[in-house]
């Protein structure tokens, strides 16, 4: 069944600023409003007066999902190396992006996206992909590795890799390199539906000998959903839910440094970008170096790009995020940090 969720429509819902009204529009049930009187997140156009999706409804909470890495479960080998294992497992679930707009997804362990699997440079990693869903899938990690396990269909399939059948499942086992911020994503052809429809995560990997200096740490995937599909977004987000740290900032602290792994898996745009309001932040492309290459308020990523981002708030209140295309920014990419003060303990 298609979608009546179309993208000239979405926009027009975002023109008329009250969200719920919007929902009505779209022939949906209003969400009920809230009016935050003292709440400054208020004035933010679409967002403003509507709830947002209740993270039960999904079983994920994007206000988790930014924050949450997974190690894995890790054991020492002989000599001392850690080897590090997960599981993920392919399957069909429908998740709700905007109020009252379900979405049929494809999920790694019911999430959208997948787990942010991390890593120490030099680990043994080992990942049991468990096809459970109901298209022959792969993940394909970036990263160094042989070709066996790159997770791309037609390429060692004699050795059980390439593309991983309904209900089968193979194991990607590799070495942690090199140091940065990668993805992993399905590979199976089309390609651009297959990662349309959720099948994508990110891949940290920390420098050997110690990790990255101490910051408050976030994962944000700007990722989009083709509702109707007709090649073209009709929703934006970062982790999935439109607006979604509109409704719930992302709490930070004046003085303590904060760092983004940004990474873009938007398909069907060429490009889409972040943009942070009252700061600048410091540019790592790809993670791969420890100093920053570029200082700035705006990055731009193509397809599959990302970056590491660093920066320290330095005044309390309410500083919004963004694509700085706005009408992604209207179609839900947006979002606010709300930096309050350090704790004084005297
Ligand atoms: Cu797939």
């Amino acid at each position: 069944m298609r979608s009546s969720f179309t993208r000239r429509r979405a926009l027009a819902a975002a023109a008329s600023v009250v969200g719920a009204g919007a929902a009505a529009r779209l022939g949906q049930a209003a969400p009920p409003v809230h009016h935050h009187q003292h709440d400054p997140s208020a004035h933010t156009g679409f967002a403003q007066g509507t709830t947002n999706v209740d993270p039960k409804v999904n079983g994920f909470d994007p206000t988790r999902i930014i924050r949450d890495f997974d190690w894995g479960k890790t054991r020492k080998l002989a000599g001392g190396r850690t080897l590090r294992e997960w599981e993920l497992t392919a399957y069909d679930k429908q998740i709700e992006i905007v109020p009252g707009v379900k979405y049929d997804a494809w999920t790694f362990n019911g999430r959208v996206p997948g787990p942010t699997l991390r890593a120490r440079e030099g680990d043994l990693l080992r990942i049991r992909f468990v096809n459970a869903g109901t298209h022959p899938h792969t993940i394909h990690f970036h990263g160094i590795h042989p070709s066996v396990m790159d997770g791309t269909p037609g390429i060692g399939e004699a050795l059980g890799g390439g593309l991983i059948g309904v209900g089968e499942e193979f194991t990607y086992e590799f070495d942690a390199q090199p140091f940065g911020l990668h993805l992993y994503h399905c590979h199976a052809s089309p390609l651009a539906g297959h990662i349309a429809k959720g099948l994508y995560g990110t891949f940290i990997v920390d420098p050997k000998g110690g990790d990255r200096t101490p910051h408050d740490e976030f994962v944000m995937m700007m990722n989009a959903f083709d509702t109707n599909f007709d090649n073209e977004n009709e929703v934006y987000a970062v982790n999935t839910v439109a607006h979604y740290h509109m409704h719930h900032p992302i709490r930070v602290t004046v003085g303590t440094p904060v760092r983004i792994f940004l990474a873009n898996i938007t398909e069907f745009d060429l490009v889409n970008s972040f943009h942070l309001h009252g700061m600048f932040f410091k540019v790592n492309r790809t993670g791969t170096a420890l100093s920053a290459t570029e200082v700035t308020d705006t990055l731009t990523l193509c397809q599959g790009e990302r970056a590491v981002l660093e920066t320290t708030f330095r005044y309390p209140g309410d500083f919004m995020f963004h694509a700085h295309q706005s009408e992604f920014a209207e179609l839900g990419w947006m979002g606010l940090f709300r930096a309050g003060e350090a704790r004084r303990d005297t």
